[in-house]
Order: C-alpha cells, then sequence, then structure tokens
C-alpha cells in the first residue's frame, strides 16, 4: 500500500520535538474519529517518551466550524505551545495554521476530510485526499491514518508502540465515518472486533458491556465529546468508568428519543411538500448534536440527497448526507458564496450560514440539481 505523503518530514518533525520536549496541543474534532484519534495520538506519543501533551476538542457546534480559530491558536501562543497536531480536522484551515507559523508554532494536520482549499500551508500534511487517482487510503478513517502513523513511528525510533492495540477504536471510527468497507478497512475492523472482546481499556470494555456493535459504541461515543475522551483514557479505575458509561448511556437515550420526535415531525411536514431532488430542512429548536443522525436517517428513508440545519447562536449549520452517487462538496462549492464554512466528505458533509443566505443557499441547491 502507498505510503502518505508527508509521514517521513512528520516523523522528524516529532523526533525534533522529543529531542526538545516540547509543548504539543494535539487538536481534535469532537466526533467519535477525532475522539480515538486524539486518544491514540496521545497514548503513542506518551509511549515515545512525550509529557507536555494536551488534547484539545474543535466545539464544532458553538463555533459552526470544525477546526482551528484565531482564538485556538493565541490561547497555544499562550500555552508556549510549539507544535499543533490537528486530528481529523485542520485541511481547509490554512489562514490559521498561517498565523501560528507566524507565532513560531509548527502544524501537523492529520486529516482525510475533502481538500478545498488547493494549497495547505501546514508543516506537513497528512491527507490522502491529496494522492491522484484512486487509493484505498483515500478510504480511511483518521483514526486509520493515526494507525499508519504509528507504525511509521514504531519503525524510526525502533520501540514496539504496538499499533495493533489500538484497533478496537480505529474499528469503531471506520464504522462511524462510514467508510468503504473492503480492503484495509475490512481489516482494520475484523481485527478490530478481536482486539475490542480483549480490551485493556477498561473505559471501553465498560461501555462495550451491553452492546459490542461498532455501530452503536461508535454513536455512544459520540455523544459526550468530553466523557468520551475521560472514558477511552480511562485504563484502570473501573469505578469511575462505570460512572461514566452511566452518564453516556442516560445522554444517548435522551439523544435517541429527541431524534425521534424530530423524525416524526419532519414526515409529517415532508407529506405535504411536493416530490423535490432533494431535502432541505431544519428548526431552530433541534438540538445541533442531532442533525447529522436526522439527516442519515433521513437518507436511508427517502434515499436522496439531505440538507438539515439548525441555528446556533448567530448562526444556522447544517449537516448533508446523501447516496453514492452525489459529492455533496463539489455541490455546496457551487453555493460557496452563500456559505461561511463547508466541508466533509462526499457523502456526508457540514455547513454554516448567516440567517439572511438560508433561503437563497436552498434555491442555489434547486439550480444545482435541477441542471
Ligand atoms: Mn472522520
Amino acid at each position: 500500500m502507498e505510503k502518505l505523503r508527508d509521514t517521513k518530514k512528520t516523523v522528524l518533525r516529532i523526533a525534533q520535538a522529543l529531542k526538545n520536549q516540547e509543548k504539543i496541543a494535539l487538536f481534535a474534532d469532537d466526533d467519535t474519529d477525532g475522539i480515538v484519534s486524539a486518544v491514540m495520538m496521545f497514548e503513542i506519543l506518551q509511549k515515545l517518551g512525550f509529557r507536555k501533551l494536551k488534547i484539545y476538542l474543535a466545539e464544532r457546534g458553538s463555533r459552526g466550524h470544525i477546526g482551528l480559530t484565531k482564538n485556538d491558536v493565541l490561547k497555544f501562543k499562550s500555552k508556549n505551545i510549539k507544535l499543533i497536531i490537528t486530528l481529523d480536522c485542520g485541511t481547509d484551515d490554512e489562514k490559521d495554521i498561517v498565523l501560528a507559523k507566524k507565532l513560531g508554532i509548527d502544524t501537523i494536520v492529520v486529516d482525510h476530510h475533502l481538500i478545498n482549499l488547493r494549497n495547505p500551508k501546514a508543516l506537513t500534511f497528512l491527507n490522502p485526499q491529496q494522492i491522484r487517482g484512486s487509493s484505498p487510503l483515500k478510504h480511511f478513517s483518521t483514526a486509520g491514518l493515526v494507525y499508519k502513523l504509528a507504525g511509521a513511528l514504531s519503525k524510526y525510533f525502533n520501540k514496539d508502540l504496538a499499533p495493533s492495540s489500538f484497533l478496537d477504536l480505529v474499528a469503531i471510527s471506520t464504522i462511524f465515518d462510514r467508510s468503504k468497507i473492503k480492503g484495509g478497512n475490512k481489516l482494520f475492523v475484523d481485527k478490530g472486533k478481536k482486539v475490542l472482546s480483549q480490551t485493556k481499556r477498561i473505559g471501553l470494555k465498560e461501555l462495550a458491556k451491553k452492546n459490542t456493535d461498532l455501530e452503536i459504541l461508535g454513536r455512544k461515543l459520540n455523544v459526550a465529546p468530553a466523557l468520551s475522551l475521560d472514558l477511552l483514557l480511562t485504563v484502570k479505575d473501573k469505578n469511575s468508568a462505570q460512572k461514566l458509561v452511566n452518564k453516556i448511556d442516560r445522554l444517548f437515550h435522551l439523544k435517541n428519543k429527541q431524534i425521534q420526535k424530530s423524525f416524526q415531525s419532519i414526515q409529517e411536514t415532508l407529506k405535504f411538500s411536493g416530490k423535490q431532488e432533494f431535502i432541505f430542512i431544519g428548526d431552530k429548536t433541534w438540538p445541533n448534536n442531532i442533525i447529522g443522525c436526522l439527516a442519515l436517517k433521513l437518507l436511508k428513508k427517502y434515499q436522496k440527497p439531505i440538507f438539515v440545519y439548525t441555528k446556533i447562536g448567530k448562526y444556522y449549520i447544517g449537516s448533508a448526507r446523501a447516496p453514492q452517487k452525489y459529492n455533496l462538496v463539489k455541490i455546496m462549492k457551487k453555493c460557496s458564496p452563500l456559505l461561511l464554512n463547508f466541508g466533509g466528505h462526499a457523502q456526508a458533509a457540514g455547513f454554516t450560514l448567516e440567517p439572511s443566505c438560508l433561503n437563497k443557499f436552498e434555491i442555489c441547491l434547486r439550480n444545482v440539481f435541477n441542471k
């Protein structure tokens, strides 16, 4: 299999950071893939001897944008951080990566999202989407990419970082991100199930007690990012793990109820609307953490592109899902002047816009789909 471009440069930069005991920020998306990638990277770097590590989650809801912001970069500067490793985010954050560079902070991007900006300015850019043509790496979750990087680090430092011990987490993220399950991904899932059944990670073991289904585990880890982070990093204390699992389970049930309720009201609404090429629907009262699930549920039922939005603070944020033959990022690119942010994958993406652009965006989409 191909190597990820920039792997060597990344390994060398990490070696330099180790030599100087630099402070590192692991900056991750706050979904399941981001969380498990951060946990993996944290433990891998710890095994290499890093002591000044901290995980920061990009809270997508509160800012309507998944990735670095100016505030994050300034905060890292004030904490004397010298290296940022973005996980499952960072691909299009050129502006903030340039700002970090100016302030003396290097950025390593580890991400699998489609690339909108042509010339990413990160010191190293581990994103398989820059490979021309087809490659199995393009279907990896970010956790899968971290697994690959762990292999390269093991080799360089001549240290057994036991990358396979992380395959339970890789498998969960692979399923959660709805990656194509063939080739390397199939291997991750098959081996991951075995690793999960013997996991020494007490937190994960507790979470998997009721249900070992990888999709359910992924959805549970996605409910409360900060709690999940604590849970996955819990390797010894069974008591605190149980408490965390109880909290997560309760939130998971609550979320499912909310999804069910909104889903029903959407179905009522759709009964009266005509046959459209796509569904564009939203409600200010829907919690932002359910819109992705709602979009997926609608996709499963209606088999056409779905755009679901809600309002957070000043902005509308949305989640889109589509059947195989569509590329949502390309579609939204055609309406990009109306959007503050957009990005993701061909069949699962997100967007943010000003209230004044909401109707215009729907009209623009209608034009794109009717062409
Ligand atoms: Mn991901």
